[in-house]
């Protein structure tokens, strides 16, 4: 079976830690020169440019910061030189560090990216959204006059549905970033979809409308009107600023809730249509194999799922005793209302606190107090969403989606803690 979604080429570390060992050695050497030949204001500033490695950082860091003047104010931030979340690359995606980060927004440089031909360099001032069809007047936009439009800003998770798909015949992920990390939360700013498709008039026949990219990939999807959410938006911007380059700069589809896929990137048609186009990627792609030889298609709505971020697989626990199990829960049909934590491996549950906010359409996270005795253990997280939908284990995901499944994996994730403290990706 090929895939695009299937690939998750081993991902590589960006560089080798012997080449960063040499890069580090030759900054200090330069650092020493530059110190040499000269120490200005100016000379301050542009040593934390040049050497970025956290090694030369944690050397030439002043042991009491309050007698050195710090750098001086900078144009755009960055993180501290000590922080090294990185998202995990293959060509086509790459994946969220969820384990190393706090709350519920995902920072917009670690947005897990999906893209099916590359991300296209797009000038702003040249893209158009064309809305035709079954309209009663076909028109054109610029991006600057969709920003026009009365904004609109919410926040919502996109998951790509092929996220976890890899887990569903045995455990292959090694870390959370690798069996979940095709989640993310942002701040989405646009025009709600209904505003732009009112201004150029539905035609009553009218019931799906297809939305296309305008990547080297063209991603094309048909979206019924009569599901689409009202708050479905064409955005223009992410956590306060433009949109990324990877996640559709300068225009995308956002549908809270609904497959990564259905949320068209780089978007410059839309298409009103009687009936679906069944374009390659809701006939090839993005349906599920079920086990009675029927795909199931159209499958927009994520169910709900959660997982447990921290202590989760490639993680090591220092020493028995208290420990935050954290995590995140979401859901494509509303909010959270509940989530369950075991630590035996699903015989004994506990309600998990979810910290607020706990909002529609966002990863909601959840916290519970455990004390590790240094016994073998295994963590599990079970959410539940405000239709009373509980989220599966595997073994109940495949009695009814059978083995040919991929996409929309959202079962029950166990990390299995040993004496030693070291915690690995286990099925049950
Ligand atoms: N035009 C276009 N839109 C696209 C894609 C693409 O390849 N081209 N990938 C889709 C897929 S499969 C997913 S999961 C989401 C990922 O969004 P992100 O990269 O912003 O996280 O974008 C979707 N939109
Ligand atoms: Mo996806």
């Amino acid at each position: 079976m090929k895939n695009d979604d299937h690939p998750l080429a081993k991902a590589t570390q960006s560089h080798s830690a012997e080449a960063s060992e040499k890069r580090e050695s030759k900054s200090l050497l330069d650092r020493r020169t530059f110190l040499a030949t000269g120490s200005s204001v100016l000379g301050i500033a542009a040593v934390h440019a040049f050497f970025p490695s956290a090694t030369v950082a944690a050397s030439s860091s002043p042991k009491d910061p309050t007698r050195t003047p710090g750098s001086l104010a900078s144009s755009y931030g960055t993180r501290s030189v000590f922080e090294q979340a990185q998202r995990l690359t293959s060509s086509t995606r790459s994946l969220t560090p969820l384990q190393q980060l706090s709350g519920i927004i995902t920072p917009s440089a670690l947005h897990f990216e999906r893209h099916h031909n590359g991300v296209p360099l797009i000038a702003p001032q040249r893209h158009r959204l064309l809305v035709h069809g079954l309209v009663h007047q076909p028109m054109m936009f610029t991006v600057e006059e969709l920003k026009r439009f009365p904004a609109q800003s919410r926040l919502a998770f996109i998951e790509c549905s092929g996220n976890s798909g890899k887990e569903w015949n045995g455990p292959k992920g090694s870390t959370v970033q690798e069996t979940h990390g095709l989640t993310s939360t942002s701040e989405w700013t646009g025009v709600a979809l209904s505003t732009v498709l009112q201004e150029a008039g539905i035609q009553p026949e009218a019931s799906w409308v297809l939305a296309e990219g305008s990547d080297a990939a063209a991603l094309t999807r048909s979206i019924p009107l009569a599901m689409v959410p009202k708050d479905t938006l064409l955005c223009y911007a992410q956590n306060g600023e433009p949109l990324r380059p990877e996640q559709g700069y300068p225009l995308r589809l956002l549908i809270p809730g609904w497959e990564g896929n259905a949320c068209v990137k780089w978007l410059r048609r839309l298409k009103l249509m009687a009936n679906p186009a069944m374009t390659r990627e809701e006939t090839s792609k993005y349906t599920d194999l079920m086990p009675d030889g029927t795909a199931r298609q159209f499958t927009f709505e994520m169910d709900a799922k959660s997982v447990i971020t921290s202590p989760s697989g490639g993680q090591q626990l220092e020493q028995p005793g208290f420990i935050e199990v954290r995590g995140l829960a979401w859901t494509g049909r509303g909010r959270i209302t509940h989530v369950d934590v075991s630590t035996d491996g699903g015989t004994s549950w506990q309600a998990a606190e979810l910290q607020q906010p706990v909002l529609p359409m966002c990863h909601t996270r959840f916290r519970l107090a455990w004390h590790w005795s240094g016994q073998e253990a295994i963590l599990q997280s079970r959410c539940e969403d405000e239709t009373g939908y509980v989220q599966p284990t595997l073994t109940d995901l495949i009695a009814v989606r059978g083995f040919n499944s991929y996409y929309h994996n959202n079962a029950i994730q166990s990390w299995k803690v040993n004496k030693e403290g070291q915690v690995h990706n286990v099925q049950i």
